[in-house]
């Protein structure tokens, strides 16, 4: 009964500013159109895991094969200098990414672009922005004589 006449009386009250909830409403509508289109967008982007905020390009290498093979995929790829390359869990892990001292652009400090920790969980991510054009060699430190090594090109 209480909360009854009290939305009785409130209800005068808002059929004044009845425009107001309507523009609110009308708002309401675009933000959720505009949300399923940032959804189809992010999507895309997730599919060809080729865009990043800023523009640049990612490159993205699965820890271990789709078959379970103990590689980097791909193993051989060139990116431009500021892309960003994530490394991600993808089977026979624990894996890292540890850069070669003696296969990097002069100047490069190899133990900063390495990721030495191992990678333990499914869909755990490295990932690391090469800014100085040149080749980058790495490998897996458990699984470099399996053949799980990589070079990348920078432009
Ligand atoms: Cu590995």
């Amino acid at each position: 009964m209480a909360s009854l006449s009290s939305a009785a009386v409130t209800a005068p009250s808002f059929a004044a500013p009845a425009p107001a909830r309507a523009v609110v409403r009308r708002r309401s509508f675009t933000v959720r159109a505009s949300l399923r289109k940032a959804t189809g967008t992010a999507a895309v982007a997730m599919a060809a895991s080729a865009l990043l905020a800023g523009g640049a390009m990612a490159q993205e290498v699965l820890l271990g094969a789709g078959d379970g093979g103990l590689v980097f995929e791909p193993s051989q790829f060139t990116v431009k200098a500021g892309d960003t390359i994530t490394f991600k869990n993808n089977a026979g892990f624990p894996h890292n990414v540890v850069f070669d001292e003696d296969e990097v652009p002069s100047g490069v400090d190899a133990t900063k672009i390495s990721q030495e920790e191992y990678l333990n969980a499914p869909g755990e991510t490295y990932s690391v922005t090469l800014t100085v054009p040149g080749t980058y060699g790495f490998y897996c430190e458990p699984h470099q004589g399996a053949g799980m090594v990589g070079k990348i090109t920078v432009n």
